[in-house]
């Protein structure tokens, strides 16, 4: 495994681009002050603005200015937000990155969060309810997945990323491991004993990158290459992040075998109770 500091990409600004309707939102917001990274945002002040101009909304609503200043619907705002972050400037990505040499776009990253923000993020997700319609039990986020139909569509949709999430998938993306800001997230419990079969993320159902978190144990995940067999077993840390896009997304599977320990450059890991949160862009089949 070779590590190279991962290049920072620049993006188009998207504001020449935007709609009339964009650009009265975005001067609103342009009085919002300046953000130099997503850990610097404070979701009250986001909240305060959109407080602002919904009223603004509604009065304009009620005014002679309604054909001219389109009606502004939750998901016009909710585009807001995350314009307001699309215009901030992306950071070069302090992380080291793992390149994994034998498969094509496979990336490890460890520390990608702190051990305060790993411990607080696992009292997160034990606060929310868990689904036990698998073997393991599981949360889904921002749309439901369903295993057998492997399709989303709208009526999926189960609402916006919690902020303890969202916060995670605006981190991947300023910081360059994702195209888009991530708006599904899954999370998979796996006590000792548990795993998951060999498999590629839905094909039609997720853009190209897949990133998947780890909290707690640290587990083997296993990459296969079905046309040739060959197995490439990674060691899944605390804290760290795989991002899987290329080959790692479309032409080898992953799996974590169903078992107490691992065996990993020699070493017996014995594993615990891990927490993974696997971040995906959605692509709709009836947008
Ligand atoms: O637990 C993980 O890290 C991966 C989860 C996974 O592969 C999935 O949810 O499809």
């Amino acid at each position: 495994m070779k590590i190279k500091r991962n290049k920072s990409v620049h993006r188009t600004n998207t504001r020449n681009n935007t709609s009339k309707k964009e650009h009265i939102q975005l001067d609103l917001f342009s009085q919002v002050p300046e953000k130099k990274t997503y850990s610097l945002v404070n979701f009250s002040e986001i909240s305060r603005w959109k407080r602002k101009l919904e009223s603004a909304t509604k009065f304009d609503n009620n005014s002679l200015n309604q054909q001219t200043i389109p009606k502004i619907s939750k998901q016009d705002i909710r585009q807001l937000e995350l314009n307001l972050f699309f215009h901030v400037p992306k950071q070069d990505n302090p992380y080291s990155v793992i390149e994994i040499d034998d498969i094509k776009g496979l990336k490890y990253i460890p520390e990608f969060i702190t051990q305060s923000e790993h411990d607080c993020l696992t009292k997160q997700v034990d606060n929310q309810p868990w689904l036990s319609d698998l073997k393991r039990r599981v949360q889904h986020y921002g749309y439901k997945y369903n295993y057998k139909a492997r399709a989303i569509d709208t009526s999926m949709h189960i609402g916006a990323l919690p902020d303890w999430a969202l916060a995670l998938a605006y981190k991947l993306y300023n910081n360059n491991f994702i195209e888009t800001i991530p708006d599904q997230v899954i999370v998979n419990e796996y006590l000792p004993g548990q795993g998951i079969s060999s498999h590629i993320d839905c094909v039609p159902c997720f853009a190209d990158t897949i990133i998947s978190l780890s909290l707690g144990s640290a587990c083997i995940m296993d990459f296969i290459n079905p046309s040739t067999g060959e197995k490439i077993p990674i060691l899944l840390e605390p804290k760290s992040i795989v991002v899987l896009k290329e080959d790692a997304r479309y032409k080898w599977t992953h799996s974590i075998a169903s078992r107490k320990m691992d065996k990993f450059q020699g070493q017996i890991i014995t594993r615990e109770r891990r927490i993974s949160l696997t971040f995906r862009k959605v692509i709709l089949a009836n947008p």
